[in-house]
């Protein structure tokens, strides 16, 4: 009956929609895409080749996949500069603490993420070694809120998906978990993430002593 903590990277465990803005900004502003901050709310948790298609869709624009193959290239190259500068400073507030506490507790710790960059990401920021497993862009084919990454996650941790515990920013995300039937616990706010069974504005809110009580709940 071991419990398994399954960690979403993007709005969890750092924030990197800030260069996926930016990064997009430059392939939107030389295609005359008018890109707003509000507008890269949708590509959260969203596949690089659906967020190229949702920036289209803004713009009206109708291109071949030879064009769209370019400018993912180019996106995920502007991406990855700014990724060179990471490092542990960016870990968001308050999720060093339930780590070093799920390790302190021998917890199963897994990600699960739909980016393909994930594990440099958990390189530069020094925490890669936390994580059992790794499961990102490059292992599934269907996105959240499908709950494949989730599942591999489980499967890979020889955990059943009912002993997991999803870490999650998003709403498709918060879906994935519940589809899976795992138990979902969402950081951000509770007006977007309501179908999560626990809501959380960020980990400086959750206590060694909720950790605790998840760890050893029967189910
Ligand atoms: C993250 C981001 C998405 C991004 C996706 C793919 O998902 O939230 O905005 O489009 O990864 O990233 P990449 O282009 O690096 O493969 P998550 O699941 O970590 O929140
Ligand atoms: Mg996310």
């Amino acid at each position: 009956n071991k419990k398994a903590f399954l960690f979403d990277l993007d709005g969890v465990i750092v924030d990197t929609a800030k260069y996926h803005y930016l990064a997009w900004q430059k392939i939107a502003s030389k295609l005359n895409i008018n890109f707003t901050i509000k507008d890269n709310e949708l590509l959260k948790g969203v596949s690089r080749v659906r967020s190229l298609d949702i920036i289209l869709e803004l713009g009206n624009i109708k291109a071949s996949q030879e064009d769209k193959n370019k400018w993912l290239i180019e996106k995920n190259e502007e991406y990855l500069s700014y990724l060179v500068n990471m490092d542990k400073n960016e870990i968001l507030p308050g999720v060093m603490k339930v780590l070093d506490f799920l390790k302190e507790k021998q917890q199963l710790i897994a990600l699960g993420s739909a980016s393909k960059n994930a594990r440099p990401i958990l390189e530069k920021t020094g925490i890669l070694h936390y994580f059992d497993t790794i499961v990102d862009g490059n292992d599934v084919t269907n996105a959240k809120p499908d709950p494949e990454v989730f599942l591999i996650a489980a499967k890979n941790l020889n955990t059943e998906a009912k002993n997991a515990i999803v870490f999650e920013d998003s709403v498709a995300g918060i879906q994935a978990a519940n589809i899976g039937k795992m138990t979902s616990i969402g950081i951000g706010e509770t007006k977007t993430l309501h179908e999560a069974k626990y809501i959380f504005e960020n980990f400086t809110q959750i206590s060694t002593s909720f950790i605790e009580n998840l760890i050893g709940e029967k189910n």
